[in-house]
């Protein structure tokens, strides 16, 4: 039998390219930074049995028309909305992701971000860079305490229940919101179920951490904004869509909520000149909440044995749509 031919969109570790050849013909696109361009991908997926993938590139109906035999897409991330899982579901190709390996590091950075934006770590490094330090006084840099206050984490999936885990060395208050309460949760760190309106008018900062669906897309605009405390911070680790960024513009340059700590933007690459980017109380990185050495090696592994299980017809273990395979 001849061995599965197998795409990878992104140049991804050895460790991860070694599980595939395995048993497969491996074909990778092999550019640190720069995304295959369109049309390569689309003659790669011409004649693959099935692909590694990773944004940017959506992966839709006319891109699976021009990929007949590809049984599998194993995306790199534990999101999946760059895939369009309903169209894949009625071709009966598999989709999986990449859950787990990287809750806790992504859990680290939306901690990061609250911390930062609260403290105006940013700020703070380019008041001296930019020769603006000309000494103390008494309200110089204030900004607001995290320890003791309390946290609304929106979607306390996996990610957000170890957000939570980390704010209780801080002795904070947990609220959360989800789709249903989550007794277990409740229990493990003493959080609170809020409708998501209490939530955003208790909490002192709000984590964001919803996968984008329908439902979440535009959760938060000028309504939900204008429920929160002046000295609130909100932190999107989500999906830039999540937030109305225009909406959340006006809140924080009129002064409507303190701070905002953001990993993720609508459309990304974010431009240098995106508004939010002008404002001191924005603190923003690069979409890097699961960018650790270990963690991107272990999405990358991961991904690879969803792949690799997907294309010898075994079940992989991550299926997002497993009515595919039998239910
Ligand atoms: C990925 C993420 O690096 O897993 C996810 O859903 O957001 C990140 O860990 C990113 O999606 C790659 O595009």
């Amino acid at each position: 039998m001849p061995r599965p031919h197998v795409f990878v969109t992104r140049r991804i570790p050895d460790e991860a390219l070694d599980i595939l050849r395995t048993a497969c013909e491996v074909h990778t696109w092999d550019h640190e930074e720069e995304p295959v361009p369109h049309d390569e991908l689309v003659r790669q997926l011409q004649v693959a049995d099935g692909a590694l993938v990773v944004g940017p590139h959506r992966i839709d109906g006319p891109l699976m028309d021009a990929a007949p035999r590809c049984r599998i897409y194993a995306n790199m991330a534990v999101g999946y909305d760059n895939i369009d899982v309903a169209e894949a579901t009625r071709r009966g190709v598999m989709v999986t992701n990449t859950p787990g390996v990287l809750t806790e590091t992504t859990a680290d950075l939306a901690f990061a971000l609250l911390l930062a934006a609260a403290r105006r770590l940013y700020e703070g490094q380019r008041t001296i860079v930019e020769g603006r330090w000309k000494g103390w006084s008494p309200m110089f840099m204030t900004g607001q305490d995290v320890y003791g206050a309390t946290l609304g984490i929106v979607g306390a999936g996996r990610i957000g229940q170890a957000v939570a885990r980390r704010a209780r060395g801080f002795d904070m208050r947990i609220l959360y919101h989800n789709r249903r309460p989550n007794p277990a949760f409740e229990a493990q760190v003493g959080a609170e179920y809020r409708p998501l309106d209490d939530l955003l008018r208790e909490a002192d900062f709000v984590v964001l951490l919803v996968p984008l669906t329908p439902e979440t897309r535009g959760l938060i605009g000028a309504r939900e904004l204008a429920l929160m405390k002046p000295t609130a911070v909100l932190v999107n680790a989500a999906r830039g869509p999540v937030v109305d960024e225009g909406a959340l513009y006006e809140a924080l340059r009129t002064g409507r909520i303190w701070a905002a700590g953001l990993d993720v933007f609508d459309r990304e690459p974010v431009a240098p000149d995106h508004p939010l980017l002008s404002l001191p109380n924005v603190t923003a990185v690069p979409h890097i909440g699961s960018a650790t050495v270990r963690t991107r090696t272990r999405m990358a592994v991961l991904a690879a044995e969803n792949l690799l299980a997907g294309v010898t017809g075994r079940r992989p273990s991550n299926l997002v749509n497993p009515e595919v395979f039998g239910g």
